[in-house]
């Protein structure tokens, strides 16, 4: 096992690795922004230095800067979190060439899941499903529209460097397939410095369904169930959960098998996700690989038992996998909220700000994953996601019931949080009754945000501690 490494990340995914490395004994080095001195990954970690200013690109993305600090301080290797520099492949082998060990999977795979019209025709060629569509990316709208019309409308044109929903646009009819291509296009140069894309036949309402897998550097290949990733806003998840309350025994078996085979083909190693798409009809797509950890991993860490990142840490110190696939059993239900500094009534706008009143939820199977604390400023120089809250319970029901409490225990003022919106979620009927799509937020958010106006009628502005006056 290593003895030192360096956390090339902040917040609640930088205080996850150390919990994990503490109990290894693992030597930790944390980095910090000029905004993050008082973050609480600087104070949990065995050493902690300041890698530059605020802005991300000068400090938690400044690639010369870690590499310069994790030979200073004699780190084997180095965690990348999610986010920043986890999915550069440049970031993963530089690390390398430098003599440390990238926790993570091989620059190469980086590269090509990145690419996804390169990773579709890859699974494609590994036996996976994926949708109807286009081979490698397309330069020529003539060809393109001829794609488009064999796998027959609606389409999408989606960015080959894209992902998570950037640069995609959906076409109805072939009349407007031409305008639609190019503006899939400029936008893919504008956002990605890559004007590629490709064509699927588009899917409607379908359920996304993700399954983890892990790899390790002797070839074997395990799944560790899915994670229901339906309920999302603009391509930024809420809630997600484990199991999925849709698939029977057998369409797990068949989507854990169908994930294993494709990291296998790819030469996969640590920890990764497969995204499918699942149709109405319990038909399965891939549709993404990410090839880092995950958000919402503590889903599946409730309910398999396993630590995911000491998974991670055990791989990359090269240790053969000491999961085998046949103990994989799922045990029980797992809910997490992503419990995020927004204001949901004026369409999510981040509010970062000062928590001035601060007592997170506890009790049997309640985890609360945050880097927040009381009197913790929430930086607007980075993402707005202030805390997950997990919880486990024998069934789906009990979870969601048991989400709802925690959500009522859990007090976060001086900002505005998703947490009133979560608890709604946990009671809506077709929440509860597990029969949902990515349409669930779409098509129920107006009514959401109603009944939270009417729940706490203009209480939008969170009252600033009142001085006292003199005297009084
Ligand atoms: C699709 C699709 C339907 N059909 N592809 C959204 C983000 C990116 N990862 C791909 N996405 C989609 N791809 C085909 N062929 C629908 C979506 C999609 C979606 C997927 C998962 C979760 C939420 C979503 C919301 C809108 C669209």
């Amino acid at each position: 096992m290593f003895k030192k490494i360096l956390i090339a990340n902040r917040g609640e995914i930088a205080v996850r690795i150390i919990r994990t490395c503490r109990r290894l004994g693992v030597g930790t080095v944390a980095v910090f922004s000029e905004a993050d001195r008082e973050a609480l990954h600087v104070r949990m970690a065995d050493e902690a230095y300041c890698i530059g200013p605020a802005r991300a690109d000068l400090s938690y993305l400044n690639i010369p800067n870690l590499l310069s600090l994790a030979q200073a301080t004699k780190c084997e290797g180095i965690h990348p979190g999610y986010g920043f520099l986890s999915e550069n492949r440049n970031f993963a082998e530089i690390t390398a060439k430098c003599g440390f060990v990238f926790i993570g999977p091989p620059p190469a795979a980086i590269g090509r899941m990145g690419q996804k019209s390169v990773a579709r025709d890859l699974m494609q060629r590994s036996g996976v499903p994926v949708m109807p569509g286009s081979t490698g990316s397309l330069e020529d709208v003539t060809e393109a529209a001829r794609v488009a019309r064999e796998v027959g409308y609606p389409v999408l044109v989606k960015a080959s460097a894209g992902g998570g929903g950037k640069g995609m646009r959906l076409v109805e009819n072939e009349s407007e397939f031409e305008s639609m291509f190019n503006m899939a296009r400029a936008e893919a140069q504008a956002a990605f410095g890559d004007g590629r894309v490709y064509v699927e036949k588009f899917l409607r309402q379908p359920r996304h369904i993700e399954i983890q897998v892990f790899g390790d550097q002797h070839g074997q290949v395990i799944a560790l169930g899915e994670r229901e990733c339906s309920i999302q806003r603009r391509h930024q998840k809420l809630i997600e959960e484990a199991p999925s309350p849709v698939l029977t025994r057998e369409l797990r078996q068949q989507m854990m098998e169908t994930a294993v085979r494709a990291a296998k083909a790819i030469e996969y190693r640590n920890a990764g996700t497969i995204e499918f798409l699942l149709s109405q009809e319990g038909k399965f797509y891939f549709m993404e690989m990410n090839t880092r950890l995950q958000v919402e991993h503590p889903v599946t860490e409730m309910v398999y038992g396993y630590d995911l990142v000491e998974q991670q840490l055990r791989i990359a110190a090269g240790e053969p996998l000491s999961i085998r696939q046949e103990d994989v059993v799922p045990r029980g239900w797992s809910i997490e909220c992503r419990i995020n500094a927004e204001d949901v009534q004026h369409g999510f706008a981040p509010c970062p700000g000062r928590i001035h009143e601060y007592l997170p939820p506890g009790g049997p199977w309640v985890r609360v994953d945050s880097a927040a604390y009381p009197g913790y400023l929430v930086s607007p120089n980075y993402d707005s996601m202030v805390a997950k809250l997990i919880v486990w319970a024998p069934d789906r029901l009990s979870a969601l019931d048991r989400m709802e409490a925690a959500l009522r225990e859990y007090v976060i003022r001086g900002i505005a949080t998703t947490i009133p919106l979560h608890r709604l979620v946990m009671k809506h009927p077709d929440f509860r009754s597990g029969n949902f799509s990515t349409g669930f937020v779409p098509q129920h958010l107006d009514a959401l945000l109603d009944a939270l106006r009417r729940e706490q009628p203009a209480e939008a502005a969170p009252a600033e501690p009142k001085a006292m006056a003199a005297g009084a």
